[in-house]
């Protein structure tokens, strides 16, 4: 048939004039926004999303509070109330639509809100998205106005109505980041403001609300999922679902939001340790006939993740399965970025995470006290293939149980479990932090009446028993667990049931020891502060000089007895250095040594033990503190300890009783056949014994390879080192404690060379240098730091930097400390 141009102009003229879609229109409310502070008459510029801190320091009223003490002078913040207001226009168009919404993503966290000089919504949690209908009130040109109050108010007319007090003061009642009420790795920045974005969104008869996408069936060969659409529907119609898997149409339905889809031989979602986090993109379009509606993204990994809590002739276990298979967990406890949330960027989130993965780590806890983190952070622990524990954000503390608190963690739980469900990295929902060990083990019933502590573990109960696992169960496939510890320390069952939060070891100065004589099934908390880096610290006091003896640079050790502890474990096992430059790196090594010393004895301890996370991953602000990255994202030496420890596989040694037992230990899905040698030489080279055999190794095991009584040899523990390898994996074990350790002063020889990404550096040395550390003012990343140095051994370090030039480097090594 042959078609006329005439009549081909004719159709795309009449094609034209129909509309191809009628979609929602979006816009967001992140400008012209102005501040100040309810009492004052003088607006001033503010960034949106921010916190009222942010916005303070944006226009140059305040000091920066990570600066010495300045915290302190900036506490009057939290006890003043706060406007803020924008005006904005919006287009003939949007205004015609029938519906328009607009939806607060997060305020922190009273707010009175008023549009155009209505009041029309009342905020309680920070944690809470609210949305609601403004068509009525709008126009072209429109005005926003928002107050906060200071939520000490608030908490007061709440404690008054309680006949008793909850432990642990007043931030129990109001819905918002803990850590910002002051924490002992924090400042005490209670902030306030408009924390994540406004929107503004219009539509006619038809908007998508949200995806799920549930897993019906998943294995090997097949995966049956159901895309089930929330929808804001006023229209008869039947309309058309388009479904579309990696780009692809797969199905065209009619009429029902609910669409099955099946995958045949689907690639599996697995953490970066064990296989490929493959992410899956699906989408679905919506139309009336061939008008578009709607449509929505979402990237799904494909995976099953259990939490298995069996009773076992030892207590009860408690290990993740992903796909089916026992997984054995590393990783840490994440805390917030930043006490000001506006100032963690996508880089941060890009970094941090890398980091993770660098180190080796397969699950992050994301822990209590802080935030309910954002899209960024679950859509990048999806993609790096990051499982992520959840707790709740409910911290050391006994909360309210009166209706309006009930309904609002209710609804706050509602939101972020739909808002997080379809994530792959998910792994577990978890109720709170030390809160039920807190109760039971910390004195906090002390002084109450039989009643009223009745009253008080009801609702306890109510929100950990009974809303929060009814939510998770409702709404997503994910596993809950009450509280993290399951049993506290002290409880017998602590090492035989459930999840441990291991703080003999600083809290109750137990020497590190403890750790290897005391593995609990899974350990989800332990952990020991170092010094920051030179930079954080120079940052701190604002001078060239290392100085961590003023008043302001105190302020930033949060723990009342942290220098003290830090001292006394150091004086243990290292030397303690007169010089601050040197303390600082020995408190960084005494860290790593600790922490490594947990993680090892963990790992060798599998399957009886099945994860070990420690605490904590990073900082929120520049401290000293339990994290392996400081503040400014420098690897103390724990994390790069941690990296070689969280190996899938290593060889491991303990001493007991003058028996040295090697481990090895493998996590990856796969068993293998490999040369297993063990070597002890001195500190010049000289070998003084070695043995070497062919070994199997299991998939995800642990087992004991080699046995040595040490009686049977002629060594001088002081002077020698355990080499032991599978394969290309090496590790390093020595017979005492650091501080006994005989080591030589001796030079390193090193040559630097240019390289495309900076600079590699080549050591080597005629004696063993024990936890070479190496440092420049330069900007930049070592590829290895705090390591040991052998006898003769060449070791080339990469050194990841912009900077052209390295003229500063400079070496320190324990055996400028002891010889
Ligand atoms: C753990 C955490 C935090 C605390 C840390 C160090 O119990 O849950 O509350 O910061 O100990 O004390």
């Amino acid at each position: 048939m042959r078609i006329s141009v005439g009549f081909l102009l004719l159709i795309l003229l009449l094609s034209s004039c129909e509309p191809k879609h009628d979609l929602p229109i979006t816009i967001n409310l992140d400008d012209h926004w102005e501040f100040k502070s309810t009492s004052d008459s003088i607006w001033h510029k503010a960034t949106i999303p921010g916190t009222v801190h942010t916005n303070l320091l944006e226009n140059k009223l305040i000091e920066h509070p990570f600066i010495g003490d300045n915290e302190h002078d900036l506490q009057w913040i939290s006890e003043t109330d706060w406007e803020y207001k924008s005006s904005f226009n919006i287009s003939e168009d949007m205004l015609q639509k029938k519906h328009i919404e607009l939806n607060f993503e997060g305020l922190d966290t009273y707010a009175s809100i008023f549009l155009n000089d209505s009041l029309i919504l009342k905020t309680d949690n920070a944690f809470r998205n609210y949305k609601i209908e403004v068509k009525p009130l709008l126009q072209l040109e429109n005005e926003l106005h928002i107050i906060f109050e200071r939520t000490s108010i608030h908490e007061e007319q709440k404690q008054s109505a309680l006949p008793y007090q909850l432990p642990e003061g007043n931030r129990i009642f109001t819905r918002k980041a803990q850590f910002q009420y002051g924490w002992d790795w924090g400042p005490k920045l209670n902030t306030a403001g408009i924390w994540k974005p406004i929107t503004l969104k219009a539509w006619n008869d038809y908007k998508i609300k949200a995806i799920d996408v549930q897993q019906d069936q998943l294995n090997e060969s097949i995966a049956s999922l159901t895309l089930r659409l929330e929808e804001d529907i006023s229209r008869n119609e039947k309309l058309n679902y388009d479904v579309y898997v990696n780009d692809s149409l797969y199905s065209k339905n009619l009429g029902y939001p609910e669409i099955p889809i099946t995958i045949e031989q689907p690639k599996l979602w697995w953490p970066h340790n064990l296989g490929e986090p493959y992410l899956y993109d699906i989408k679905v379009v919506v139309k009336d006939g061939q008008k578009i509606l709607d449509s929505i993204s979402t990237k799904k990994g494909l995976r099953t993740v259990e939490l298995v809590t069996d009773n076992d002739r030892i207590g009860q276990s408690f290990y993740f399965k992903v796909n089916n298979a026992p997984v054995y967990i590393k990783g840490a406890n994440y805390i917030p970025q930043h006490s000001l949330q506006d100032q963690v960027l996508k880089t941060h989130y890009d970094q941090l995470l890398n980091d993770v993965v660098a180190a080796n780590m397969n699950m992050l806890r994301v822990w209590g006290g802080g935030i309910y983190e954002n899209e960024e952070f679950y859509e990048l622990c999806d993609e790096k293939g990051i499982l992520v524990w959840q707790d709740f954000m409910f911290a050391c503390a006994i909360y309210p149980g009166d209706e309006d608190f009930l309904k609002n963690v209710s609804i706050e739980a509602q939101q972020q479990v739909k808002r997080l469900r379809n994530h792959a990295c998910i792994a577990l929902f978890c109720g709170n932090n030390e809160s039920s060990e807190g109760w039971h083990r910390w004195g906090w019933q002390d002084g109450f009446n039989d009643f009223e502590r009745d009253e008080i573990w009801n609702n306890y109960m109510k929100v950990f028993d009974s809303i929060l696992p009814q939510t998770v169960e409702k709404f997503s496939q994910t596993d809950y667990w009450e509280s993290s510890p399951k049993y506290g320390r002290g409880n017998s069952k602590y090492k035989t049931e459930g999840d441990a939060h291991d703080w003999w070891v600083w809290h109750d100065g137990y020497p590190f020891e403890h750790f290897e004589a005391n593995v609990p099934r899974f350990m989800s908390e332990f952990g020991f502060q170092s010094f920051p880096s030179y930079e954080a610290i120079r940052y701190i006091s604002q001078k060239d000089s290392l100085d961590i003896s003023s008043e302001g640079f105190k302020n930033h050790q949060k723990h009342v007895r942290g220098f003290q502890l830090i001292k006394d474990y150091m004086a243990r096992d290292f030397p303690v250095p007169e010089n601050t430059e040197d303390y600082v790196y020995v408190s960084q090594l005494l860290q790593a040594y600790g922490i490594s010393k947990g993680i090892e004895a963990h790992r060798r301890a599998k399957p009886y033990n099945m994860g070990t996370l420690y605490w904590q991953l990073n900082d929120c602000w520049p401290a000293v503190s339990w994290s392996s990255i400081d503040y400014f994202g420098n690897w103390k030496a724990l994390h790069y300890h941690a990296k070689k420890a969280f190996k899938n596989t290593i060889t491991s040694s303990e001493i007991n009783d003058n028996i040295l037992s090697t481990y090895i230990i493998n996590d990856n899905r796969k068993g293998f056949e490999d040369l297993f040698s063990i070597r002890i030489i001195d500190f010049y080279g000289n070998n003084i014994w070695s043995d070497e055999k062919t070994v199997s190794v299991s998939a995800n095991s642990s087992s004991k390879i080699h046995e040595l009584d040490l009686d049977t040899i002629e060594v001088n523990r002081e002077n020698t080192v355990v080499i032991t390898s599978i394969g290309t994996q090496t590790s390093y074990t020595f017979l005492v404690k650091p501080k006994f350790l005989k080591l030589t002063k001796a030079p390193i020889k090193q040559t630097i060379q240019k390289t495309e990404n900076g600079f590699s550096i080549t050591l080597q040395s005629e004696v063993l240098q024990k936890n070479v550390f190496l440092y420049t003012n330069n900007k930049g990343r070592f590829s290895d730091n705090y390591f040991d140095l052998l006898p003769n051994e060449t070791l080339t370090i990469d050194f990841n930097t912009e900077s052209d030039i390295l003229d500063d480097l400079k070496i320190k090594t324990l055996n400028q400390f002891i010889q």
